[in-house]
Order: C-alpha cells, then structure tokens, then sequence
C-alpha cells in the first residue's frame, strides 16, 4: 500500500488567506487601518495600546487574542477605548489567530466610528507570523530586556512585518544590551523594515509611534 499525504495545513492556509485578502480590501474601501501587533509575552503590546488610546480616544479599538483571561480586554476598556476579547482555550487553546476569528470580532465592529482596528495576537514569535489575519500593517514589539539575537532566531515574525518597535528603552542603562545590535540583527533578517524606539514609561518615542500611524 502507498502512503497518501493528506494536505491539511495548506488547505487551513489558503482558506486563511482567501478570508484575509476579503477583510484586508473591506476596511481598505472603508479608510480604516487595520494593524496586527505580533510579540513575545510581556514585551508592552497592551501598554502601547493603553498610550495609543490616549492620542486616537474612540477613532481607535482593540482586539484581544489570548489563550484564556479578559484581562487584557478589560485594560483596553478601562483606557475608555472598545475592546474585543478572542479566547483560544481553555483546552490547548491556540497559540495564533485565523482571519475567520477576526472576521466574527470585526463584524461586532461599527465600521463608521473607527478608523484603527488593532489586534493584539496571541503573544509569541512562532505562530501568529503564519497566519495571515488580513492587517494592513502587520508590527513586531521587541523589547530591550529579550535579547538582541531575537530576531535572528524568529526570522519570520520579522520578515512578515513592516515595522518594528523596539519598546522599554528606558531600561537600556540597566542592561548589556546594546540597541545597535538589536537594529543590525532586524536589518538582517529584514533591511526594508521601519523600526520605532519607545518607551512607555517615560513617553520618549510615543510621538513617532503616533506621527507613524496617522501617515
Ligand atoms: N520599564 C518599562 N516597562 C514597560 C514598558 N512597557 C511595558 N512595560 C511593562 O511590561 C510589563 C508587560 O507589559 P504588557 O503591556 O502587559 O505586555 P504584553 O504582554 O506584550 O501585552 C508590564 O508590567 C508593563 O508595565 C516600558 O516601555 N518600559
Ligand atoms: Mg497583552
């Protein structure tokens, strides 16, 4: 007997991506910039977000992915900004989103009264950079205190996005790091890559961020 290779994962991608492209000319027609916000756990994605809020109030909202817990959601809506939470678990629970999940959170979505749809993905740089969610701007958050080989490591989270922040340098003077190296090492797994440096602590950089977002 043959062996016959079933081809799952392909299928589950291009189903993704057909869903994806829809969403991506959808809010394109509607002037809405969709962004996708890729990281590590921990790196600052919902801190960002709490700051971005307080520059673009309601014209911006938020979808949350997490394996379980509301408790990003509900700093977003504390920040006075809409929030939409994705739980993935609790059974195993996903480490990425699909853009059918984000389809179902978008459709929640006045369209009229936004201009920024966010996502923040599942925090890791594995899964989330295979899945194609149909952002705009797909952005990787890097903080000082993970090590400037990061980016040599998870290649394709930066290869599949067009900006990087580099957040909490206000930690730099405690640390080895230097913060050319980590420029180098992203510049070599993508040259055409926008970095921003931020901290959200102290605000230096947060006006790049911003001037960034509203181009
Ligand atoms: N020192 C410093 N801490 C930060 C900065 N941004 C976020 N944090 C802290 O890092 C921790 C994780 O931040 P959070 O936004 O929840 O990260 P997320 O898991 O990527 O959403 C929190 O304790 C934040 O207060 C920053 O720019 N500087
Ligand atoms: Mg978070």
């Amino acid at each position: 007997m043959d062996v016959k290779e079933v081809k799952v994962m392909k299928k589950i991608l291009s189903a993704n991506d057909k869903i994806a492209s829809e969403l991506r000319v959808e809010l394109d027609k509607k002037g809405i910039l969709f962004m996708n916000l890729m990281s590590s756990p921990g790196s600052g994605k919902t801190t960002l977000m709490e700051l971005t809020a307080k520059n673009l109030g309601e014209k911006m909202c938020v979808i949350e992915g997490d394996i379980q817990t509301t408790l990003d959601a509900d700093r977003i809506a504390k920040a006075g900004i809409q929030a939409y939470q994705i739980n993935t678990g609790p059974f195993g629970g996903d480490c990425h989103l699909e853009s059918s999940w984000i389809k179902s959170a978008i459709e929640e979505i006045d369209l009229e009264k936004v201009e920024f749809i966010f996502v923040e993905n599942i925090g890791n740089l594995v899964c989330p950079a295979e899945f194609d969610v149909g952002a705009h701007i797909n952005a990787v958050v890097l903080s000082v205190t993970e090590g400037e080989d990061k980016p040599l490591k998870y290649p394709l989270a930066f290869q599949t996005s067009s900006v990087c922040i580099i957040s909490k340098i206000d930690l730099l003077p405690y640390l080895d790091i230097k913060i050319e190296d980590i420029r180098k090492n992203i510049q070599k797994v993508n040259p055409k890559m926008t970095i921003i440096e931020l901290s959200a602590k102290n605000g230096d950089g947060l006006d790049g961020w911003i001037e960034f977002l509203k181009k």
